[in-house]
């Protein structure tokens, strides 16, 4: 019996820090029909700002579990009062803000499973978490948890090799660490432990869904070779960590068929598969198609973004994250994150350019590559890459020693190269070698900025819309996973994705730019090797 709908669609969901939203894509790849729901403004009895709650100490970020399944009763009913034709739904999957995780208590698993359609899931599931407040990727409260990860396992660059980052803040496996030390009672009382990415594919499945290998990567617990748990991480995090978190799956695995409550509630078909849910960073790589090694996509938005697919990782411990693919069980992905990103840029274009960016662009297009030799650093915030916590704007002369001031046209050029040469240079440290780049972002709108770009890399710049990337990647990997069930093999995600329309190549590099940006990049890394060690 064929199961299929006719004129299939696949739905990919993204709950973000801010919102949920919904991406329904047909089997042409073509995008038929978006949804959102905002937390703070569309469920305010959770009072959220952001979609989080702050803790008085600064460092401690939050969201109620609860908000999340709100969420999602909230965004299928205003489907279904569009006539969004949830029948013709092949496949679901998801994203998930990465890092988050979510509680369950002894007992809950009734609740899932037993999920009533005449009943909203809020109101099922009120009951159902061991820690109410569930710490998101903005917490940085951890910092002792990490350096005693780092100490049991043999320092930052040990952690890195193992899980493919060193230890860090937001990391899901220092975040339970804390909760063990500061509640207990509540960890003991957790008999699962899901990420938002999984948890969401709970409700969906109506019971406990594995954590895909990709956004697994992301907690300082999996060995990212072997792709599973780390028995080391585990018992240096906390007690029978194991039994809590369950076993880890491929991302293009089905994790099982969407629960009788929502069939029956929303009319979802018999059949619809739901795939394994991922992480917000591994989706955006799908949707933006990133398959080969050597492909690369820069964000240029609020913060700067560079991740590309990799066929070798190299994790480092002064920098990046290397995960599992989402999309190639033998594969990867390295990220690096740049909290200056575009309000620096702002910043100098406000300073140099009289606030105008077409004027920006002059004064980029009118100076020559390499800058005459000037270099400078614009820490407007307090940077991850490389880390610095002290803000500050640091320009070198020709001849590398410090100046006070840059003219308008050099200090544009110096704060669009001087974070192309930094990604070169960090993305280099954990194996990326970027052969064609997607640029994404709002300042990707800005060709001069693209031909920087495309030099300092000696690569092809391309650019697309995919404003919602994240949803649109789980929507394609719905349709992978559909794929491989289908076909009971596993289909290469690029022959999946033949028939999307290619992105559009915007600049190509200058020919004699390979040879100036590389020994740019050296003295970059000189200046920024000095100056880190003494902030
Ligand atoms: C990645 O490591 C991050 O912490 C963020 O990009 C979150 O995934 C945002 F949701």
């Amino acid at each position: 019996m064929n199961n299929t709908p006719t004129r299939p669609l696949f739905l990919g969901l993204d709950s973000s820090t801010q919102g949920l939203k919904a991406s329904a894509i047909d089997s042409d790849l073509k995008l038929v029909a978006e949804y959102a729901v905002n937390f703070d403004a569309d469920l305010p009895e959770f009072k959220t700002s952001g979609g989080v709650h702050r803790g008085p100490d600064g460092l401690t970020v939050t969201s109620p579990p609860l908000l999340w399944v709100a969420a999602l009763d909230l965004l299928f009913a205003r489907m279904k009062e569009s006539g969004f034709p949830f029948a013709r739904v092949a496949a679901v999957s998801g994203s998930g803000q990465q890092h988050g995780s979510v509680y369950f208590k002894k007992g809950a698993r009734p609740a899932l499973t037993g999920l009533a359609p005449d009943r909203t899931l809020r109101d099922q599931l009120k009951d159902a978490f061991s820690v109410a407040a569930s710490p998101v990727w903005m917490d940085s409260s951890t910092t002792r948890q990490c350096r005693a990860l780092e100490a049991a396992l043999g320092g930052p660059q040990a952690v890195a090799d193992l899980t493919g980052s060193r230890a860090y803040e937001r990391f899901t496996g220092n975040q339970i660490a804390k909760i063990v030390q500061t509640q207990r009672a509540n960890y003991d009382n957790t008999e699962r432990i899901a990420l938002v990415s999984s948890f969401v594919c709970s409700l969906l499945i109506g019971d406990y869904a594995p954590i895909d290998v990709s956004d697994g990567s992301g907690m300082n617990l999996l060995d990212i070779r072997r792709k599973n748990w780390s028995p080391a991480a585990l018992d240096a995090t906390a007690p029978g960590l194991a039994g809590k978190l369950g076993s880890t799956v491929p991302s293009h695995s089905i994790a099982g068929l969407i629960h009788g409550c929502f069939r029956v509630r929303f009319g979802f078909g018999p059949h619809c598969l739901v795939a394994a849910f991922s992480g917000d960073n591994p989706c955006s790589l799908a949707g933006l198609r990133l398959q080969e090694p050597g492909d690369a996509a820069i964000s240029l938005g609020t913060s700067d973004t560079l991740f590309a697919a990799l066929r070798e990782p190299k994790p480092s411990a002064s920098e990046g994250h290397i995960f599992a693919s989402p999309v190639d069980p033998d594969g990867y992905m390295g990220m690096i994150v740049y909290k200056n990103g575009s309000l620096t840029r702002e910043d100098i274009r406000d300073k140099s350019a009289g606030g105008s960016w077409s004027r920006f662009e002059d004064l980029l297009a009118n100076t020559k590559p390499g800058n005459g030799g000037r270099i400078g650093f614009y820490f407007k915030e307090p940077e991850i890459t490389p880390p610095v916590l002290k803000t500050g704007i640091h320009r070198f002369g020709p001849d590398g020693k410090p100046v006070a001031s840059f003219g308008p046209g050099e200090d544009v050029r110096a704060v669009v190269e001087g974070q192309f040469l930094s990604m070169r240079l960090h993305s280099g440290h954990v194996g990326i070698a970027p052969k064609k780049i997607l640029a994404t972002g709002g300042a990707s709108a800005n060709r001069a900025i693209l031909r920087v770009m495309a030099d300092v890399f000696g690569a092809p710049v391309h650019v697309g819309s995919q404003p919602n990337s994240a949803a649109m990647g789980a929507a394609y990997r719905a349709f992978h996973a559909w794929t491989c069930r289908q076909q009971g093999r596993f289909v290469p995600f690029a022959e999946v994705m033949a028939a999307a329309a290619p992105f559009a190549l915007a600049v190509k590099p200058d020919k004699a730019a390979p040879k100036l940006y590389t020994e740019r990049v050296r003295a970059y890394e000189r200046l920024e090797g000095a100056l880190v060690c003494c902030l």
